[in-house]
């Protein structure tokens, strides 16, 4: 049986985007921080990593889209944090930015990353973004590496 599966290491020339929700930034900034540490201790060159901001978890779907839609751009990453306690809109944030953020990722060819929080708590997030629940914008970046390479290996 022959087993295709990605490599976690950046591949050369490779031009990655993060898009990051500035919302709730004390906890996105530390993702954007983990997505790039990712990227940097797996072969990435700083110049090939680009930071695109938008305004809240909403707007990441259309981020995705133009970043994409630019053809400049090889995957993404998407960072963003929504947490229930602050926000009584919380389920329609969360449930309009998966779906977006999931409809680009399966219309385009290009790996998308999925690296947006959704917790009950700040507590939580705060777990989650480099402290003892790891930081999910690393984890998020190691999925973009590894779909990266496994496109490669599907196609050669
Ligand atoms: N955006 C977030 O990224 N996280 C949140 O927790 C959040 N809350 O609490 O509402 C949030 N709202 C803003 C939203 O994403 C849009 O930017 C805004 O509605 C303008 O379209």
């Amino acid at each position: 049986m022959k087993v295709i599966e990605g490599k976690l290491q950046v591949q050369n020339g490779k031009r990655i985007a993060i898009i990051g929700a500035r919302f709730n930034h004390l906890i996105t900034d530390r993702l954007v921080e983990g997505a790039r540490d990712a990227y940097l201790r797996h072969g990435g060159n700083e110049e090939d990593l680009d930071l695109v901001l938008v305004p809240g978890a909403f707007e990441l779907p259309m981020g995705v889209e133009r970043v994409l839609a630019s053809g400049k751009y090889d995957a993404v990453c998407a960072l963003g944090a929504v947490i229930r306690g602050s926000t009584p809109h919380f389920d329609y944030v969360s449930a309009e930015a998966t779906k977006g953020i999931a409809t680009v990722a399966l219309k385009t060819a290009k790996p998308v990353a999925f690296g947006l929080l959704t917790t009950d708590t700040i507590e939580q997030a705060i777990e989650r973004a480099g402290t003892k629940a790891g930081n999910k914008g690393f984890d998020a970046m190691m999925t973009v590496i590894e779909m990266l390479n496994l496109y490669r290996e599907i196609e050669a």
